[in-house]
């Protein structure tokens, strides 16, 4: 991971200098890292006015730089707040196709089970027979309750049965999966508005926490996702799946910058333990250093 960073920096600052030419590589290197070019002006100009010694050697460079990171990185640093909240605690879990959604519902789903909370996961992607038994059998697998709807019934129908059913049953989470979708389908991200005024029919405050996945193999799209499925429930949170792949990580910088909506965990892998608080500290070394 982060590879090319590395080397990179190694070869922008060579000749340990820190001027105009090299301000400008370095900019193009975060870009080609999947920073923004917003952002990447903000973590250049912020090197640029860091005091350096005449010659400052990469290890300066590169603690400096994974400072600066980490200020961006650890804006509104947030777990999902489950305990001490209404009952149940209603997460609706969003993303475009592909990107992780029930997956890490599963790994969710079994970090809240081992702290013996009673989780429901609901079916709301009733496009696909295939999508409800996917959920089904990470439910039957992890031992918890489990409803769905016909196929090809209204999402929004499930959902709003979801909360009586978590009522009666003494659930304390309730995760919802919905459809993949991507964020310039009108008529799908409409539907994602109805899912969520249902909510809100039972309680204005539900849902508790809006989640979104990201591929963080993503780029310069991850951030149109996020804004546009803001438009449509709010986001309270980001979990950056597909880390063990080959991110750049310049995705989570530009929307931890962007957006200020905190990064809640990390996908390192397909098995269901494979879900990491994420850790800023540790994330920007890696982003710099490895
Ligand atoms: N390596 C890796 N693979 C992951 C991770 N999270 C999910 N996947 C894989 O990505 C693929 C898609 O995951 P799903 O959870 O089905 O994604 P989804 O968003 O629900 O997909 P749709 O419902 O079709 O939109 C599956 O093969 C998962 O095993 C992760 O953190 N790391
Ligand atoms: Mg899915």
């Amino acid at each position: 991971m982060f590879k090319s960073l590395k080397s990179g920096l190694a070869k922008v600052f060579a000749n340990q200098k820190i001027d105009q030419n090299t301000i400008r590589d370095f900019e193009d290197l975060l870009i080609t890292s999947d920073v923004d070019v917003e952002t990447s002006e903000l973590i250049a100009s912020k090197l640029a006015n860091e005091k350096f010694s005449n010659a400052p050697s990469l290890e300066e460079i590169q603690s400096s730089l994974s400072k600066i990171i980490n200020e961006i990185v650890s804006t509104n640093i947030k777990k999902i707040d489950y305990k001490n909240n209404a009952k149940p605690y209603v997460i609706l879990m969003v993303g475009v196709n592909g990107s992780g959604k029930t997956t890490t519902i599963a790994k969710l789903a079994n970090q809240f089970q081992k702290e013996k909370k009673n989780v429901l996961l609901v079916a709301a992607d009733t496009f696909r027979a295939a999508a409800a038994e996917q959920l089904n059998e990470w439910a039957d697998k992890i031992g918890t309750d489990f409803v769905r709807d016909a196929d090809k019934s209204d999402p929004a129908s499930v959902v709003y049965k979801s909360i009586a059913y978590a009522n009666k049953n003494n659930i304390d989470v309730v995760i919802i999966d919905t459809a993949g979708r991507l964020q310039n389908k009108t008529d799908l991200m409409d539907q994602l508005g109805k899912i969520d005024r249902v909510l809100k029919k039972h309680d204005e405050t539900l849902p508790h926490d809006s989640i979104i996945s990201i591929d963080a193999t993503t780029g310069q799209n991850a951030l149109k996702q996020v804004e546009e499925f803001n438009k449509f429930t709010k986001i309270t949170g980001i979990i950056m799946t597909k880390f063990d792949s080959n991110a750049a990580g310049g995705t989570l910088v530009s929307i931890s910058n962007k957006t200020k909506i905190p990064i809640l965990a990390i996908g390192s892998g397909e098995q269901i333990s494979d879900l990491i608080d994420f850790d800023p500290e540790q994330f920007s070394n890696n982003f710099i250093k490895n």
